[in-house]
């Protein structure tokens, strides 16, 4: 067999190997923060499929209705993107349903305020306010399961008529997750687990700033993805492209 028809054998092989790249944010080198929209994760895991439970991105486009009838996500939305997550209303569900794992490698140290954006669906258990439809489950810690309650309640907590279905709020969590010296340029794991059924994420920030509002919230650009090879063995993808490019040239 040719060499140039065993290389386009394998360029071929190559190509069609799964496409399952890590997606991993990669802090800016001058940037106190990372910032990345909910909907876009490294792996969403279900722990409960009869039916699937938990987790699913929800978008513009008419693919989700509502408990109110009306399109999730709304065309006025100011979800980041056009899109977020969601703990499914549709099914019966539990705690932990699903588990949502965000990678990101941080360029400086420091301790690290998350700020999220989120909005509230009604799951119809309780018409008369979105308190069952507030909360989520938060890790401790960068590499630790989502176990701690975090509940937005509040003044957007309102009573009923879904005045902002859709409309999504930023919180600050008063949480700090450490990043140290030792941390730093690695891959660190942030994962969510569900909770309440119509509670809904849209965007991530951590900085290193403690009170940003909004507006400044607002302001800061996505995070940038680390590029990486698809999902080969460790470095094959790399090395075979380098191998075929070398003998191409
Ligand atoms: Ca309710
Ligand atoms: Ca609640
Ligand atoms: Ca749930
Ligand atoms: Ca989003």
């Amino acid at each position: 067999m040719k060499r140039s028809t065993i290389l386009s054998m394998l360029l071929v092989a190559v190509c069609a190997m799964p496409a399952a790249a890590s997606v991993i944010y990669e802090q800016g080198g001058g940037d106190d923060y990372v910032a990345f929209e909910a909907e876009l994760f490294d792996s969403l895991v279900r722990h409960d499929t009869s039916p699937d439970k938990g987790f699913i991105i929800i978008d513009t486009t008419p693919t989700y209705t509502t408990s109110f009838g009306s399109e999730a996500l709304p065309s006025d939305t100011n979800a980041s993107g056009g899109a977020a997550i969601l703990d499914d209303t549709r099914v019966s569900n539990a705690d932990h349903s699903s588990t949502i794992t965000y990678k990101i490698t941080f360029a400086q140290a420091g301790d690290y305020r998350l700020y999220y954006h989120y909005s509230h669906f009604e799951d119809v258990s309780n018409t008369t306010n979105y308190g069952n439809e507030d909360s989520v489950y938060l890790p401790s810690d960068w590499n630790t399961a989502a176990n701690v309650l975090d509940s937005t309640g509040g003044p957007d907590n309102d009573p009923i008529n879904h005045p902002h279905e859709g409309l999504y709020f930023w919180r600050n969590a008063g949480d700090t997750y450490t990043v140290t010296a030792g941390q730093v340029g690695q891959v660190l794991e942030f994962n969510i687990d569900d909770r309440e059924s119509g509670y809904s994420l849209d965007r991530f920030v951590f900085s290193t700033t403690v009170d940003l509002d909004s507006a400044a919230l607002n302001a800061l650009s996505n995070t940038a993805l680390l590029p990486t090879p698809a999902a080969l063995p460790a470095g094959l993808g790399l090395l075979t492209l380098a191998a075929l490019k070398r003998r191409w040239v």
